[in-house]
């Protein structure tokens, strides 16, 4: 029975949180596998409003099981604020599990994250600040902190003392900070250790064992294509695995379990942080829709950059992830234009690029190619099936779908549960 993975196609914010909750009724374990309190989830449930970071979607739906794999970097204190968050708001959160893999992110780490950045001036990346990306590093550099570790007091100060060893000599000889002791960051990291204990499992054999009983599993991707690691616009990319592969090892679902893989797109473009945008707009049209489309990040309240669709973008998604359906997320926002432009290709110097340029160096000159869709003025947010959709407005799905590699399977119009259309 399937397991169904949910990524997103471009550079994260596409509407992931939503697509998650609303396919969480029919599912029976949702899984974070990659990222931290990095991401930011928004979920419209009625007249609540959920901000997620750590916590898998599926935690606001009633039977379903979340989980945070093994490919997770877990911030203690903001686990803990989340569940003690959404228990103040009568969100039932007891059946969390956190894999005994997942790393932790230490005080060290928030702190090389933010001085790293200040250190980089102009270079930065634009992280959220969390620690994401050197806890991802000590976990290369074998040198991490997971969360059986904590289980163990004696195991824990040897391998904070380890760590410390290198980030002592970061923080105080490159970034002149002071470093902390071992005694702080083994308190800081013991005191959770007596409420996280019933959490912690084996997840991969968890998750393994329910397909295996036929049960259906949801792996919620935290970023997005162009923000991994591997595939995405380094250096200007999160530290984690956020595609369909790392949906895989960050789960230890084997590939050959995964049944459909949906890549969520915004019928526009968006990012936040710095790096290639090759449809971003600096108009009067980008500040429409970074208004209409409240396109401010869930994290860090950040203003995102705002462009017009990218194809080229989605296409390459849908290649790397094997994506089975797409759901276009945000199509309301987009009422009300004359003209709605769509990149088709890349100019690069003089040469057109349907794909990807294989040079980071050209995907930072890459000027979009235009194709001009006519625009839409009725409101579609009441609409529930295609054929609601004005003519115009199914056209431009139409069209999308026909560039974009993968059927579109679903249509946001709303940021609501139910203003979706299903398209097939
Ligand atoms: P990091 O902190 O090491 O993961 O930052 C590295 C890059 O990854 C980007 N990134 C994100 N991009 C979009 N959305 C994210 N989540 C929040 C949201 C972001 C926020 O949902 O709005 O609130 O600002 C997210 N997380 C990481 C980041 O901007 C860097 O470019
Ligand atoms: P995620 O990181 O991919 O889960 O996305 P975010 O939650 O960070 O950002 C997506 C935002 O768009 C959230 O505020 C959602 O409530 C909102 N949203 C999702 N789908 C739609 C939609 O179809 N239309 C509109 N207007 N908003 C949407
Ligand atoms: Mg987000």
């Amino acid at each position: 029975m399937p397991a169904i993975a949910i990524i997103g196609a471009q550079w994260g914010d596409e509407g992931k949180g939503k697509a998650t909750d609303l396919l969480g009724s029919s599912v029976d374990y949702v899984v974070k596998f990659n990222g931290g309190n990095n991401a930011g989830h928004t979920v419209v449930v009625g007249d609540q409003k959920y901000a997620l970071h750590l916590l898998p979607s599926g935690i606001l739906t009633p039977g379903c099981t979340p989980v945070i794999g093994n490919g997770v970097v877990v911030d203690l204190d903001v686990l803990f604020e989340e569940i003690d968050g959404l228990e103040a708001r009568g969100v039932d959160t007891s059946a969390l599990v956190v894999s005994a893999s997942a790393h932790v992110i230490a005080d060290y780490n928030r702190q090389v994250d933010k001085v790293t950045e200040r250190f980089l001036g102009s270079r930065k990346i634009g992280t959220t600040g969390r620690g994401i990306g050197p806890t991802y590093a000590d976990k290369m550099n074998r040198i991490g902190i997971r969360v059986q570790d904590l289980f163990d007091e004696k195991i824990l100060r040897q391998k904070v003392e380890g760590a410390l060893e290198l980030k002592s000599q970061v923080l105080t000889k490159i970034y002149n900070r002071r470093a902390p002791e071992a005694d702080e960051i083994v308190e800081q990291l013991v005191r959770h250790a007596d409420r996280l204990r019933p959490m912690v499992a084996d997840t991969g054999l968890l998750l393994n064992q329910a397909l295996d009983r036929g049960q259906v599993v949801l792996l919620e991707a935290g970023q997005a294509t162009l923000l991994d690691v591997d595939h995405g616009t380094y250096p200007f990319v999160t530290s984690s695995s956020a595609t369909a592969g790392g949906a895989c090892t960050g789960s230890g679902i084997p590939p050959m379990r995964l049944d459909q893989v949906i890549g969520i797109v915004k019928a526009y473009t968006t990012r936040v942080g710095e790096g290639p945008f090759p449809t971003e707009l600096f108009d009067d049209s980008g500040e429409h829709l970074r208004k209409v489309g409240a396109e401010f990040g869930t994290t860090t309240g950040r203003p995102r950059r705002c462009g017009w669709y990218d194809a080229v973008i989605a296409r390459y998604a849908a290649r790397v992830n094997g994506v089975t359906d797409f759901v276009l997320t945000k199509l309301d926002v987009l009422t009300g234009l004359e003209q709605v432009p769509v990149c088709v290709a890349y100019d690069v110097n003089g040469a057109r690029h349907d794909e990807m340029p294989v040079n980071q160096t050209d995907f930072h000159h890459a000027v979009p190619i235009y194709e001009y869709l006519p625009g839409w003025w009725e409101d579609i947010s009441h609409c529930r099936t295609f054929a609601d959709l004005p003519q115009n407005a199914q056209d431009y799905v139409r069209a999308v779908e026909g560039m974009s590699g993968a059927r579109i399977s679903a249509v946001g119009v709303g940021p609501d549960r139910d203003a979706t259309v299903v398209v097939h």
